[in-house]
C-alpha cells in the first residue's frame, strides 16, 4: 500500500472487521499456559446474558482490554477471558412470560452478546469462553461441591424461607416486595425447609484478616466487606428468673455493649426462641404475634426498618448487678434467633431499636455513658446516643472510661460465673439451596435408609432435565414425572434425587480458575490454574463488592484447605469502575421520555417528536425506569468501535460516573479523523531533526505507561490529546516521522482497529497488537534548555536560554558577555560573581 491509504477519511466500517478477523484468524490474544513470559491475567467481571450488551459492559471491558493490550505489548503472556454467568431467575421468568425454554433463551441471549462483544474489537482469548449453565461447567462444579461436602464445608439445616402461600413456592429475597409475592401479591410468610450451606463461618477470622493484605484494593471495598463479618468482641452471660417457667432456668443474652448492663430495662427473645414457643402452648394471644413476626421477609433490611414490635411474657428477669432489680422479658421481632443467642438485654440509651421499643411500652430509659461530665444528665430524647464516654448512674463503674468499663464487666461477669468474654461474627454461612431450574443441581441423592448419598463421581454431571414446564409456579424438578426418582447409589433402594439448585453465587465463586484450565475430566488442572492465578487486575461493578467477592474468597480458601488448589486469595488488584449515566428527561405530564423520543429544532431548543416542550433532568445512571438508556449498538454502527472505546476512556476518572453525550461521542469521531491524518505524517520523507518534539514523545511514552499501569485512563487519553496537539503543530522532520509512527503504538491499546489499519500502511510486519511497548529514554524526558537569570546586584537584567549541561565557566562567560549586562556595568568589572547551577549568575560589582 502507499500513502493513498491516508488519503481517505478513516473508516471503521470497513476497517473494524477486516481486523477483527484477522486477529481471529491469527489466534494472536489465545493465551499460552506455557510461555516463557511472565503470565498476566485481566479479568473483568463476566456478564449476565440478559439479551444486549449495555454501556456499562462496553465501558467496563473496554478497561480491561486497554490494560491487557497494554500488558501483551510489555512483552507479559496474558489472558483475557470471557464467559457468561448464565444460570439465574431471569431466564425462568422469560419462561413463564413468554412460553421459550430457559436454555433457549440464554444460548440466543448469549450468541448476541458474544457478536456484540466481537464488535467492539477486544483482545479475548475466546477459545477459553465458558457458560456456566453448561453440563461441561458444572458437572465440575458439582464435583468441587462433593470434594467440599467430604471435607465437612458442606452440611444441611432447616432455615427460613419466605414462602408464597398462593402460588406454593419459596421466593428469593428479590421476589418479595413489600412483603408481598411478587406474582401472586400474597403476604410472604416465613417457613422453615431444609436447606444446603456452605460453612464460610469457617474462614470468618481468615477471610477478615485477609482484607489488610489486599493493598490493591478499594478501601471502601475492603471497608465493607470487613463490616460484612462483622467481628464484634462481646459477652454472653445469663439472667435468672424471677419465677422461672417450666424446663428453662435461665436466658443466655449476647452483647457487645456490656459497659451498659446498669441501663438494662428488659430483656428480649426472638419469635422463634425455643422458650416462645413453649410459652405459645399457654399464652393467649402469642401464638398470633408469633405468626405476625413471621410475616416478615427474611432479609436483614426488612427486620431492621419494620416497626418494632414486642410480646410481654409477665416473666422477669434478675439484673445480675443488684438482686432487687427486676427487667421484664418480652418476645419481640426485631431479635434474629440465628445471630448471638437469639436473646438480647435492652439499653434504650444508647441503642436506637431499644429505645424505639421502650418508648412503645413505657420502659425505663437511663443514661449510662456521657460522652463529658457536662452531659452526664443529658436526657435521651428520641435519639439514642451511641458516642463513647465516662460512666455514670453505674455503681461500681462510675467514672470509667466505657472501654474499661467493658473489661471490668466481663472480668466480674467470669469471676462470678455468670458469663465471658466473646467473639462473635455477623457473617452467616452461605445458604445455598435454591428451590428453582434453572441452577446448577445439587448432586445428593436421598435415600430414606441412608439419609443425603453423595451422586458417585461418574454419574456427574448430574444434568438438568430439558422436558420442563414453567405454567405453574414452584419448582420444575419437583414435580417433574420422573427426573428425581433414582436408586440409592449406598442401598440400591428406590429414592430421590434433590431437587434444589445451587445459588448461582456458587458458579461464580470459581469461574476464573476454570478460565485457567479447563480439561474435561477435572474441574482444572492444578498446577496450570497456578500459572495464571492469583488473577492480576480484577475489574468490575462496586454492586459486587460484597457477596460475590466475599465467596469467591471464600471458595478459594476452601479449595486450598482440601489441596486442591495452593491459592489463598483470588485476586491481587481489584478496581470498581463507575457506571455510565445519562441525562433524563420529561414531557409536559412528567412522563419520562427516551433520547430517541426528543429533538433539537433549529434555535437548539429540545423538542418532543409531537413538537411539545422537554424538561432536562438530572444526570442519572440509566436505567430503563428513566427512559435513559442508551443502547451501545447503534452507536458502534455509527461511530465505529474505536470511538465508542475512546469515549470510554476520556473525560471521567474511571472509578467515577462517565456521562454519555451526543457531542461527547462526536468530539471523539473528530479525534480519530485527527489522529488518522496525523499518522500519514508516518510516511514523510523529509529529515531533521526537532529536539523539543522528540522531548514531548519521550514523555509521552513515560506518562501514558505510567497511566495505564495505574487505570488512569482518562490521564493517558489527555496526554494522548498533548502529543497530537504537538506533531500536529511541528514542522515537517524526521522526528515528526518518527513521532507519528511511534503515536500509532501508543494509540494501540485504546483504538487497536484504527492502529493496525495505519500499522498496515506503514508496511509494518505483523500486528500492532503484538510489538512492544515503545521504550522512552530517561534523558530524553528531561526539559534540556533551561532559563537562566542574570542579576547585577540582585537586581534581574537579563536571561539566558542555554543548554542545562552549560558549565559553570560558561554561564559566567555568556552572562558578562550580555549586551544588557555591558551597558549596567558601564565599564567596570564585577567583584564577584555567584553562579546558581540552574537557576542564575549574579554580578556583584
Ligand atoms: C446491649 C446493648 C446496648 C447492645 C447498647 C447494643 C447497644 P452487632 O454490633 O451488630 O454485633 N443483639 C444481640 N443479639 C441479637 C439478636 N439475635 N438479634 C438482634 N439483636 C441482637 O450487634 C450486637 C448487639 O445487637 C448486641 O449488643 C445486642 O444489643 C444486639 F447500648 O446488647 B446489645
Ligand atoms: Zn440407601
Amino acid at each position: 500500500m502507499n500513502e493513498s491509504g491516508f488519503s481517505q477519511r478513516f473508516n471503521p466500517h470497513v476497517i473494524d472487521r477486516r481486523w477483527q478477523k484477522k486477529w481471529e484468524e491469527s489466534g494472536c490474544f489465545h493465551a499460552k499456559d506455557n510461555s516463557d513470559r511472565p503470565h498476566s491475567y485481566v479479568l473483568e467481571m463476566f456478564p449476565y446474558p440478559s439479551g444486549r450488551i449495555h454501556m456499562g459492559h462496553v465501558r467496563n471491558y473496554t478497561m480491561g482490554d486497554v490494560l491487557a493490550r497494554y500488558r501483551r505489548m510489555k512483552g507479559h503472556e496474558v489472558l483475557h477471558p470471557m464467559g457468561w454467568d448464565a444460570f439465574g431467575m431471569p431466564a425462568e421468568n422469560a419462561a413463564m412470560e413468554r412460553h421459550v425454554h430457559p436454555r433457549e433463551w440464554t444460548m440466543s441471549n448469549i450468541a448476541t452478546m458474544r457478536e456484540q462483544l466481537k464488535r467492539i474489537g477486544f483482545a479475548i482469548d475466546w477459545s477459553r469462553e465458558l457458560a456456566t449453565c453448561e453440563p461441561s461447567y458444572y458437572g465440575q462444579e458439582q464435583a468441587l461441591f462433593l470434594d467440599l461436602y467430604k471435607a465437612g464445608l458442606v452440611y444441611r439445616k432447616e432455615s427460613a424461607v419466605n414462602w408464597d402461600p398462593v402460588d406454593h413456592t419459596v421466593l428469593a429475597n428479590e421476589q418479595v416486595i413489600d412483603g408481598r409475592g411478587w406474582r401472586s401479591g400474597a403476604l410472604v410468610e416465613r417457613r422453615k425447609l431444609n436447606q444446603w450451606f456452605l460453612k464460610i463461618t469457617d474462614f470468618a477470622d481468615d477471610l477478615l484478616e485477609g482484607l489488610k493484605d489486599l493493598d490493591q484494593w478499594p478501601e471502601k471495598v475492603r471497608a465493607m466487606q470487613e463490616n460484612w463479618i462483622g467481628r464484634s468482641q462481646g459477652m454472653q452471660f445469663h439472667f435468672h428468673f424471677d419465677k422461672a417457667p417450666e424446663g428453662f432456668d435461665q436466658i443466655e443474652v449476647f452483647t457487645t455493649r456490656p459497659d451498659t448492663l446498669f441501663g438494662a430495662s428488659f430483656v428480649a427473645i426472638a419469635c422463634d426462641h425455643p422458650l416462645a414457643k413453649a410459652l405459645a402452648e399457654k399464652m393467649a394471644g402469642l401464638p398470633e404475634f408469633i405468626a405476625d413476626c413471621q410475616q416478615m421477609g427474611t432479609a436483614t433490611e426488612d427486620v431492621e426498618t419494620a416497626e418494632k414490635k414486642g410480646f410481654d411474657t409477665g416473666l422477669s428477669l434478675t439484673h445480675p448487678f443488684d438482686k432487687n432489680r427486676k427487667l421484664p422479658l418480652f418476645i419481640a421481632n426485631f431479635v434474629l434467633m440465628d445471630y448471638g443467642t437469639g436473646a438480647v438485654f435492652g439499653c434504650p440509651a444508647h441503642d436506637q431499636r431499644d429505645l424505639d421499643f421502650a418508648r412503645k411500652y413505657n420502659l425505663p430509659v437511663t443514661r449510662v455513658v456521657a460522652p463529658s461530665p457536662e452531659e452526664a444528665h443529658e436526657p435521651i430524647a428520641d435519639k439514642a446516643d451511641s458516642r463513647p464516654g465516662i460512666m455514670v448512674n453505674s455503681g461500681f463503674l462510675d467514672g470509667m472510661a466505657y472501654e474499661d468499663a467493658k473489661k471490668a464487666v466481663i472480668q466480674r461477669a467470669e469471676k462470678e460465673g455468670w458469663g465471658k468474654g466473646t467473639t462473635v461474627f455477623r457473617l452467616r454461612d452461605w445458604g445455598v439451596s435454591r428451590q428453582r431450574y434453572w441452577g446448577t443441581p445439587i448432586p445428593i441423592i436421598h435415600c430414606d435408609s441412608c439419609g443425603p448419598v453423595a451422586v458417585p463421581r461418574e454419574q456427574l454431571p448430574v444434568t438438568l432435565p430439558d422436558d420442563v414446564s414453567f405454567d405453574k409456579p414452584g419448582n420444575p424438578l419437583e414435580r417433574h414425572p420422573t427426573w428425581k426418582n433414582v436408586n440409592c447409589p449406598c442401598c440400591g433402594k428406590p429414592a430421590r434425587r434433590e431437587t434444589d439448585t445451587l445459588d448461582t453465587f456458587v458458579d461464580s465463586s470459581w469461574y476464573f480458575i476454570r478460565f485457567a484450565s479447563q480439561p474435561s475430566d477435572q474441574p482444572f488442572d492444578k498446577k496450570i490454574a497456578e500459572k495464571w492465578l492469583p488473577v492480576g487486575q480484577y475489574i468490575g461493578g462496586v454492586e459486587h463488592a460484597i457477596l460475590h467477592l466475599l465467596y469467591a474468597r471464600f471458595w478459594t480458601r476452601a479449595l486450598q484447605s482440601i489441596g486442591r488448589l495452593d491459592i489463598k486469595e483470588p485476586f491481587t488488584g481489584l478496581f470498581t469502575q463507575g457506571m455510565v449515566t445519562h441525562e433524563t428527561y420529561k414531557d409536559a405530564e412528567g412522563h419520562w421520555l427516551a433520547p430517541e423520543q426528543i429533538h433539537k429544532n433549529e434555535e437548539g431548543i429540545l423538542l418532543t417528536t409531537e413538537g411539545g416542550p422537554v424538561n432536562v433532568g438530572r444526570v442519572e445512571k440509566m436505567s430503563k425506569s428513566k427512559k435513559n438508556v442508551v443502547d451501545p449498538a447503534p452507536i458502534l454502527d455509527q461511530y465505529g468501535a474505536d470511538a465508542v472505546r475512546w469515549f470510554m476512556l476520556s473525560d471521567s476518572p474511571p472509578e467515577r460516573d462517565l456521562a454519555w453525550t451526543e457531542s461527547g461521542i462526536e468530539g471523539c469521531w473528530r479525534f480519530m479523523q485527527r489522529l488518522w491524518r496525523v499518522s500519514a505524517f508516518a510516511l514523510d520523507k523529509t529529515s531533521g531533526e526537532d529536539r523539543d518534539l522528540l522531548r514531548r514523545l519521550h514523555c509521552a511514552i513515560k506518562d501514558i505507561g505510567t497511566a495505564i499501569e495505574d487505570l488512569s485512563f482518562n490521564k493517558a487519553v489527555a496526554k494522548i490529546h498533548d502529543l497530537v496537539n504537538a506533531i500536529e503543530k511541528a514542522k515537517p522532520s524526521a522526528s515528526r516521522r518518527e513521532a507519528s509512527r511511534i503515536l500509532l503504538r501508543l494509540v494501540a491499546p485504546m483504538v487497536p482497529h484504527l492502529a493496525e489499519e495505519a500499522w498496515d500502511i506503514l508496511q509494518e510486519d505483523g500486528f500492532v497488537a503484538e510489538t512492544s511497548w515503545p521504550d522512552f529514554d530517561p534523558a530524553m524526558t528531561i526539559e534540556d534548555e533551561i532559563v537562566i537569570a542574570v542579576q547585577v546586584n540582585g537586581k534581574l537584567r537579563d536571561t539566558l536560554t542555554v543548554s542545562r549541561t552549560t558549565s559553570k565557566d560558561e554561564l559566567e562567560k555568556l552572562a558578562t558577555s550580555s549586551a544588557k549586562v555591558i551597558k549596567m556595568l558601564d565599564g567596570k568589572s564585577p567583584k564577584k560573581v555567584i553562579v546558581v547551577p540552574n537557576r542564575l549568575v549574579n554580578l556583584v560589582v
